[in-house]
This record gives C-alpha cells, sequence and structure tokens, in this order.
C-alpha cells in the first residue's frame, strides 16, 4: 500500500474507524459480533471513506472485560471466529484499501493465561515472577490503599501462594511485572508474531500504567480506597521499556502505533510522541473526556463548560503541534455516545452530531471514528441493572447497593457515564435487532435503531452517514488539514469554537456553534474572507456576504480560501 503523501507519514493522512467486534456485527446468530461480520461490512467501511480499522482485542479470553483479559494471545476467541477468520480479515482490509491496527494488552493479562496459572501455584514457581506479588501484611490489612479501576481494591490474595497480587482493573486482570526481562521478552514476541502477520499497527492498552513506583506506597492522606495513579502511572521506567519495544520491535516495521495513556499533560505527553525518543506515534490523552470528573473517579460527576472542552483540545493543539501527533477522538468503547454528551441527542441530534464531525475532520491530529457514531448513534437508558453488561458499571452497582445507595442514584451515573452506552450493538437497518443479528443480541440494541440506522441514513443525502462521508473526503482533498497550521478565535466564548487552519495554499476558517441557540458572530479583520467561499456547511448553507455570520444552533461552517 502506498505510504502517504510526500514524506509524511501514512497514519498521519488516515483516518481511523474503532470496531468494538462484540457488537459491530454478528454473521451467525449467536448474538455476538465476530470477524466474519466485520468482513461483511468492508465495502460499507470502504464507502465510508475510512483507511484504517482499530480493532479491539479479539484474542482468546475469558471475557471478564470483554476480550481486555487476554489468556492465549495467538489465537483468536471463538465467539469470534477462527484464526484463519483473522487472516482472511487482514488480507480483505488490505485489498479494499484498509489497514488493520489490533488493541493489544499488555498491562495485564487474564487471571486465565497461563502464565499466571503457573505463576499462582507457589513463590518459587518459574513464573512467580511474571507478576506483582506482596507478602500480606502482619497487621491484616491489605498491601496498600489503592482502588481498583473497577471497584473494590487492585489487590487479591491467592491462597495457593499466600500473597496478593496486584490488579489495578478486575481480579480477572492481574498486572505483568515489567521488571522482570522475561516478561519484556514475551512481549515482544507477542508483538512480533503479530505483525508478521501482515497487521499495520498497535493499540496498546493503558500503556502508561506498565512501570509501577517500587514499594507501591499507599495514597498519603486518603480514607479508604482512592486512586494510587501516580503510583502507576507514567512511572520511572515506562520510557526505557517502550524504548526498548521500539528499538527491538516497532523500528523494524511501517507500521502506526497509539498508546492509551489517562493522565498526561502535553509536556509529558510529548515524552512518549516526540520523532526523536523513538516510543509511539500518537497517544489517546483523557483530558477532554475527563471534563466531566470530579476528584475521585469517573462516576464522581461535576459540570463542565463548552469553554473547558475548548481550552482543551486547542491547548492540545497547539503544543503538541510541531513535536507530536494528536489522536482527535470523542468517544470510544469505554466512554459515553459524543452526540449525548458534547451535542445535543435530542431536538439537535443531526446538527450536532453533524457539527462534532466538522470539529473532528478539521483538527490537527488523526481522527477516530467510533462505530456508529457515524450515525449519531446515542446513548441508551435501559430500565435496570439486568440489562447491562460491563463489569465497571456492575461492580459500581454492586458497592454502592451495598452502601445504601438508591437504585435511581447508581442508575443515574451508569446512564451518563457508563461503558455500556457505547457497546449496543451497530445499527444496521430497522429491522428486528437492528440488523445486527438473527439471534439474541448480548446486549440488547437501542430502541432509536428504527430511525437511526445505516440502511435509513444511506438514501437520505441529508444523514449524518453521508455528512461524515463527505467530510472525511473533504478532509482528504485538503492537505492543510493535516499540515497546517492552528489558531483559536474567541477562546472566551461559552458556544462558539471557531480557528483558522492555514497553510501554504489554503486557509480553512472553521465555526462551530456548539449551542442550542442562534448566535450572529463578526468575523475579526484580521481573517482575510476574500474569495473564500463555503466548503462545507452542517445546514445546507451554500453563499455568505459580509461579515456578520447567523449561525443556527448547532451550526458548524467551514470557509475555504485559496492562496
Ligand atoms: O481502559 C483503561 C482506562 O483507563 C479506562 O478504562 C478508565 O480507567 C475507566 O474507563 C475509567 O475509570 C482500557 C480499555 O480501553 C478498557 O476497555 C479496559 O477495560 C481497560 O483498559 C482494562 O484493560
Ligand atoms: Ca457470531
Amino acid at each position: 500500500m502506498n505510504k502517504g503523501k510526500g514524506n509524511i507519514q501514512w497514519w498521519k493522512n488516515a483516518v481511523v474507524y474503532q470496531i468494538y467486534p462484540r457488537s459491530f456485527k454478528d454473521s451467525n446468530g449467536d448474538g455476538i459480533g465476530d470477524i466474519k461480520g466485520i468482513i461483511s461490512k468492508l465495502d460499507y467501511l470502504q464507502d465510508l471513506g475510512i483507511n484504517v480499522i482499530w480493532i479491539c482485542p479479539v484474542y482468546k479470553s475469558p471475557n471478564v472485560d470483554n476480550g481486555y483479559d487476554i489468556s492465549d494471545y495467538h489465537d483468536i476467541q471463538s465467539d469470534f471466529g477462527t484464526f484463519n477468520d483473522m487472516t482472511t480479515l487482514i488480507s480483505s482490509a488490505h485489498e479494499h484499501g484498509i489497514r488493520i491496527v489490533m488493541d493489544m494488552v499488555i498491562n495485564h493479562t487474564s487471571d486465565q493465561h497461563p502464565w499466571f496459572l503457573e505463576a499462582k501455584k507457589s513463590k518459587d514457581n518459574p513464573k512467580h515472577d511474571y507478576y506483582l506479588w506482596v507478602d500480606p501484611p502482619a497487621d491484616g490489612s491489605l498491601p496498600n490503599n489503592w482502588q481498583s479501576h473497577f471497584s473494590g481494591p487492585a489487590w487479591k490474595y491467592e491462597e495457593s501462594c499466600g500473597q496478593y497480587y496486584m490488579h489495578i482493573f478486575s481480579s480477572g486482570q492481574p498486572d505483568l511485572n515489567w521488571e522482570n526481562e522475561e516478561v519484556r521478552r514475551e512481549v515482544k514476541d507477542i508483538l512480533r508474531f503479530w505483525l508478521d502477520k501482515g497487521i499495520d499497527g498497535f493499540r496498546l492498552d493503558t500503556i502508561n500504567f506498565i512501570s509501577k513506583v517500587p514499594g507501591y506506597p499507599s495514597v498519603p492522606g486518603a480514607k479508604g480506597l482512592v486512586r494510587g495513579s501516580q503510583f502507576y502511572m507514567n512511572g520511572p521506567k515506562v520510557h526505557d521499556y517502550l524504548q526498548e519495544i521500539y528499538r527491538d520491535v516497532f523500528s523494524r516495521y511501517d507500521i502506526m502505533t497509539v498508546g492509551e495513556t489517562p493522565n498526561v499533560t502535553p509536556e509529558t505527553a510529548k515524552q512518549y510522541v516526540s520523532e526523536d525518543r523513538g516510543e509511539l506515534n500518537m497517544l489517546f490523552q483523557f483530558e477532554h473526556v475527563n471534563i466531566d470528573q470530579g476528584k475521585i473517579n469517573k462516576w464522581d460527576i461535576k459540570p463542565w463548560s463548552i469553554k473547558d472542552l475548548k481550552s482543551i483540545l486547542s491547548k492540545w493543539q497547539s503544543s503538541l503541534g510541531e513535536e507530536g501527533w494528536n489522536s482527535i477522538y470523542l468517544s470510544n468503547h469505554d466512554q459515553a455516545r459524543s452526540v449525548s454528551r458534547f451535542g445535543n441527542d435530542d431536538r439537535y441530534l443531526k446538527e450536532s452530531a453533524k457539527m462534532l464531525c466538522t470539529m473532528d475532520m478539521t483538527l490537527r491530529g488523526t481522527p477516530y471514528v467510533y462505530q456508529g457514531e457515524e450515525l449519531g448513534m446515542t446513548n441508551v437508558k435501559f430500565p435496570d441493572i439486568s440489562y447491562y453488561r460491563d463489569v465497571q458499571s456492575i461492580n459500581l452497582y454492586n458497592e454502592l447497593k451495598a452502601n445504601g445507595v438508591s437504585d435511581h442514584d447508581i442508575m443515574e451515573k451508569i446512564y451518563y457515564r457508563g461503558r455500556d452506552n457505547a457497546r449496543t450493538p451497530m445499527q444496521w437497518d430497522a429491522s428486528e435487532n437492528a440488523g445486527f443479528t438473527s439471534g439474541t443480541p448480548w446486549i440488547d440494541v437501542n430502541p432509536n435503531y428504527t430511525s437511526i440506522n445505516t440502511e435509513a441514513e444511506k438514501n437520505d443525502p441529508d444523514s449524518v452517514l453521508n455528512y461524515y462521508k463527505a467530510m472525511i473526503a473533504f478532509r482528504k482533498a485538503h492537505p492543510v488539514i493535516v499540515d497546517g497550521s492552528f489558531k483559536e478565535y474567541f477562546p472566551d466564548s461559552d458556544r462558539i469554537f471557531a480557528y483558522v487552519r492555514e497553510n501554504d495554499s489554503e486557509m480553512l476558517f472553521v465555526i462551530l456553534n456548539f449551542s442550542a441557540t442562534k448566535f450572529a458572530l463578526q468575523i475579526p479583520e484580521e481573517i482575510d474572507m476574500e474569495n473564500a467561499e463555503v466548503a462545507m456547511s452542517n445546514t445546507g448553507r451554500t453563499s455568505f456576504e459580509g461579515r456578520v455570520l447567523d449561525l443556527r444552533p448547532y451550526e458548524a461552517v467551514v470557509f475555504l480560501k485559496r492562496k
């Protein structure tokens, strides 16, 4: 496949589409999405114009955390198909001009992985040191006060060897000991194994969690269990490990790598993605998706403002601009649906979904579209917890319930931030179960599938889907989006996000109304609008005169001036 325009790396020109395989397309009626299902939709994805698929984990797994607990890195879980199916997916995708990036989970394994089954047998088992163990403190307390991201302590006592092991996520996901050179050797072998199968890169799960502060100190001054992030994110040896992997593996292939890294700032991000450091190409920072998160954890919800959102996004645009490369995303399989969260999924569903798309496709960085986002798929409110499947939401429910919190209050949190919002099946058509499966889906479909689905949207020129297609094509046709500068206007506005992208041949002026009210925008004198044309619009606007722009609710306009 071609390496991209000029000497710009191909992944800078790419639009990535994220697939959560369990919920994408079921080919055999067992209610679970699978690899054959993905293959059957490659034409759809090619037509959409995307260049890369990031596929969430498909390896063997007991599915405590839907594949993020891997028990065999060299095989495919039977729910999803066979190893052969995966090989076919890689080659068919390539035939469609689409590259494949696999999700790789190497901060932890499943507790059913053969390494762990051995490791827990005894302290002197050769695999024991593959994981992080601590003797039980004499006073009967836990090793420290860290809280797992999935509720409860980050430690579980293992009878057979008489020690606690660390699990930052569920107890079915023991953390690997990266200090152990053998572990790093195994990880590198796994990475090479898949790269040699012809894949085009990795999304590296929780990759900044791999180095822990020795001694695993408790968070000082805390009452009860708390997140110990400062002791296991961006730890002392994380860069040594990543440089080793780059040197021994990544640098030898023409691939893209994107690290999932909560708790990074533009400054610390550069340590991962500056080209001269030889670590990763891109990362997923979390500042904008944690905008509504209080101090405690993701369930501690606080109000947020458009102005804050803008300032986070522009900060990342400007500060990572030259030295690194941004990943542009508003949702994924862990987040609420973007239109429900940052747009308006009620009265202005279409307008706001298109407005957000306009932003994603015109910021500097590689945009990621999460399955269904291109349709304007929304959050869901199932009647009660029995409809939910996500271990994080279920654990939260049990924990809060035990503390006497009402069902209503717990469900409000899950409705707002629960991960199953993003995991309801992809909405293909208006037939039963949205055309996702002919059987019983593993999680219910969102009842709004009768109007929000690919079939209905394909034939509607005004649909969110067709706007995505147009916006992706527009991005490809205008290299200024990849290589141009970024300058923000009206940073103090709590409604309008406006910026100019510019290079030697073109200028784009992007205006996004993040509110449900009209707004008369005075175009700054400094912006040269002579011969500027309306290049993209989510309201059907085709022309513009003067210097006052009457914006409609959630309107998005992109002006283009050729130099
Ligand atoms: O997510 C890691 C992660 O940081 C988020 O899950 C975050 O901690 C949480 O949503 C808020 O507390 C990755 C995967 O994307 C996720 O699906 C996995 O469950 C997790 O790692 C464990 O592998
Ligand atoms: Ca299936």
